[in-house]
């Protein structure tokens, strides 16, 4: 494991659309682990106090490094905003790095877990090695997070790096960003549960939609597979873009048997230029844990 990866010692909260886990730590490795479903329409207060009792139960040392990877946009002071308001509609702004360093008497960092996932696959994990690389959650929504030239992508507003808000040719209707057409409204895990749902098959979340297409369905594979190919559009589009060595893709979508192999397989129409190496992510949650205790 890197240097670097050997720095992530502490306790760590990924905060996602559909589960809150939170980890201790230590030089890279999990030693314990904690989580709870996400409870979407909760309060400020209701998302905090999850992420709190979570860290509770793993036991807060007086010297514990806290670093809290959120499905999100964090400004540079902090401030936590949902950008698809369906995922999270009540977190609009919340001033959350400061709110958890006065809870926990100490300078509590606070990131988007796209960029966090990103920075974990780079330092230990299949981005290893890279100094300019993509990676892309497909999971509640599409996240993205970027190493370029050794450096996590941050701005100001937190903007940068949400890929799931970019269009794709395959996309139709409103995002819960409020953008037309967005990857996400179609390639993500509510928008395959949410597509399921219109063809009749409501019962289904994008799990069970997913172990159905591995059973053969043809109505899951067709949903599956417009996921991956609209996922393929975008590393294309990304490759135009940033022109990076390798793509990483995560997720509970992105991390299901075949789902990258589906996406390679939708890069080969593109034009050559166009296509670029993706490889599933080799860490998961702990890439993402160690990305929030990066310093
Ligand atoms: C959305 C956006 C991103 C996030 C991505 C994956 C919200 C609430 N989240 O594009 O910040 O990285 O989803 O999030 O607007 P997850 O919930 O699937 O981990």
């Amino acid at each position: 494991m890197s240097d670097r990866a050997k720095q992530a010692t502490g306790l760590a909260v990924d905060f996602g659309g559909t589960k809150i886990a939170a980890a201790r730590l230590l030089r890279g490795e999990v030693v314990s682990q904690v989580q709870v479903g996400t409870e979407q329409g909760g309060d400020t207060d209701t998302q905090i106090n999850a992420m709190c009792e979570l860290l509770n139960q793993l036991g807060v040392t007086e010297t514990d490094r806290i670093g809290v990877a959120v499905t999100g946009r964090v400004t540079a002071s902090g401030i936590w905003q949902a950008l698809n308001s369906t995922t999270l509609p009540n977190i609009g702004a919340v001033e959350l790095s400061t709110i958890l360093s006065r809870r926990f008497g100490r300078q509590v960092t606070v990131l988007n877990d796209a960029t966090a996932g990103a920075i974990g696959e780079q330092v230990a994990g299949a981005g290893r090695g890279c100094n300019t690389m993509g990676f892309i959650t497909v999971s509640t929504g599409i996240g993205g997070g970027f190493i370029l030239d050794g450096k996590p992508l941050m701005s100001d507003s937190g903007l940068a790096g949400h890929v799931g808000f970019t269009t794709s040719r395959l996309a139709g209707g409103r995002c819960g960003s409020g953008r037309l057409h967005t990857i996400e409204s179609i390639a993500s895990g509510k928008a395959i549960a949410r597509m399921a749902a219109e063809k009749g098959h409501g019962a289904h979340d994008a799990k069970t939609v997913y172990e159905a297409h591995l059973a053969g369905e043809k109505w899951a594979s067709d949903l599956v597979g417009l996921s991956a190919s609209a996922v393929a559009e975008l590393c294309a589009n990304l490759n135009a873009i940033l022109d990076p060595e390798l793509i990483v893709i995560g997720g509970s979508i992105g991390l299901a048997k075949g789902y990258v192999d589906l996406v390679a397989h939708y890069l080969r129409a593109e034009p050559e230029i166009f296509r670029v190496p993706v490889k599933p992510a080799s860490l998961g949650v702990r890439g993402t844990f160690i990305g929030a205790l990066w310093e």
